[in-house]
Order: structure tokens, then sequence, then C-alpha cells
């Protein structure tokens, strides 16, 4: 997904600019356990960063992005849980809270970009209502159920640093970290 968009800042001026892939961070980077901070503003450097990091998220392919994920410590998701060949439903998300979970519980085998070719099942409320500011900086509450739900969970566990792995037992979870430091030495920087 290479393209490219007029942002118009709204004062007459107009730049031009260009969607880019960003890399993505994955264990055992302790980025990731670095908790996010709220967006001030919603400007056109914020956008900018949504953009990118759903062609990113597209790129990869992902159901979800956390701005951690791509080095930024501000809480801002993107996601798009449309069933594959269905129309896309990019979803930008900015200082998404949780304002409420569902009783009901559900189990789903979730992955994460950051961790490769891990997979784990994890139980979670299958319902929530959430609170957030859209891409025009307007206040937005929504339910959602189904996978978007799942994602919405996984994606503000990324915000405060977790991760699936923590799901998990320490004796299993070490194993899974040890298995990425060993990754990053044999194909990290020279
Ligand atoms: O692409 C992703 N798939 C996924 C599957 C089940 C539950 C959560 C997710 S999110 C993940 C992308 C990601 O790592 N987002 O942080
Ligand atoms: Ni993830």
């Amino acid at each position: 997904m290479t393209g490219s968009r007029w942002i118009d800042p709204g004062v007459g001026l107009s730049y031009l600019t260009q969607m880019a892939k960003l890399p993505i961070v994955t264990l055992p980077d302790p980025i990731l356990r670095q908790p996010s901070a709220p967006i001030e503003r919603v400007d056109a450097e914020v956008l900018r960063l949504a953009d990118d990091m759903l062609e990113t998220m597209y790129d990869a392919p992902g159901i979800g992005l956390a701005a951690i994920q791509v080095g930024v410590p501000r809480r801002l998701v993107v996601l798009d849980c449309a069933a594959e060949g269905d129309k896309p439903e990019p979803r930008v998300l900015i200082n998404p809270e949780i304002l409420h979970l569902g009783s009901q519980l559900k189990v789903y085998e979730e992955g994460c970009l950051s961790i490769p070719d891990f997979r784990v099942d994890i139980e979670r409320p299958s319902e929530l209502r959430l609170r957030y500011l859209d891409r025009e900086g307007k206040l937005q509450e929504h339910d959602a159920g189904g996978l978007l739900a799942t994602a919405i969970q996984h994606e503000l566990d990324h915000l405060d640093g977790k991760l699936i792995i923590d799901f998990l037992s320490r004796l299993k979870r070490d194993i899974v970290v040890r298995k990425f430091k060993k990754l990053a030495r044999q194909d990290g920087p020279l």
C-alpha cells in the first residue's frame, strides 16, 4: 500500500506527503515494556503517524498495531478487523479507554507482530465499551464485540507495556524470551 495523500492544515496550504512503512519493534526490545503517554493534540503529525501505522499493519499483515510497536510511546492504536476479502475497515483510536468490560469471557488464539511466530490462547471479556478520540479529535463511545473486542484489549495492553507472553507461566514466558534473545544475538546488529 504505497500511496500519497493531501493534508489540508486548514490555513490554505497543503502538503503532499508520502505514506511510509515503519520498522516493527520485536521482543526482547525493552521499548515494548514502556508505558505510553496520552496524545495532547490531534494534529497533522499524529494523523501522519496513524496513516504510517495503518500501512505498516496492512503490510505485515496484522489486524492491529499500537504506536509503541513502531517505537513511539503514545496512546495511539490502529485496527482493521474486517474479514479477508471484505471492504477494509481502517480504525484509528487516540487515547482509547475501556469504560466497561462484559462479564462473558471467551478464548481466542492471539498472535503479536512484536513476537513473530508465537501464538497463545487468551481468555478475555467478549464485549466492551470504548471511549476514544477519532481522527477529527472528536470524542467517541462505542460498544465492541467479536474479534474487535479481543484486538482492542490486546492493543490497550501494549499501551501499558503488557504483552501476550504475560499470560503465560513465568517458566514458559522465560523460554520464549530466551528464544528471542538468542535470535537477536544471531541476526542482530553486528
Ligand atoms: O495481527 C494481530 N493479530 C491478532 C490476533 C489475535 C488477537 C490479537 C491480534 S493483534 C495482532 C497485531 C498486533 O500485534 N497488535 O498489537
Ligand atoms: Ni501485539
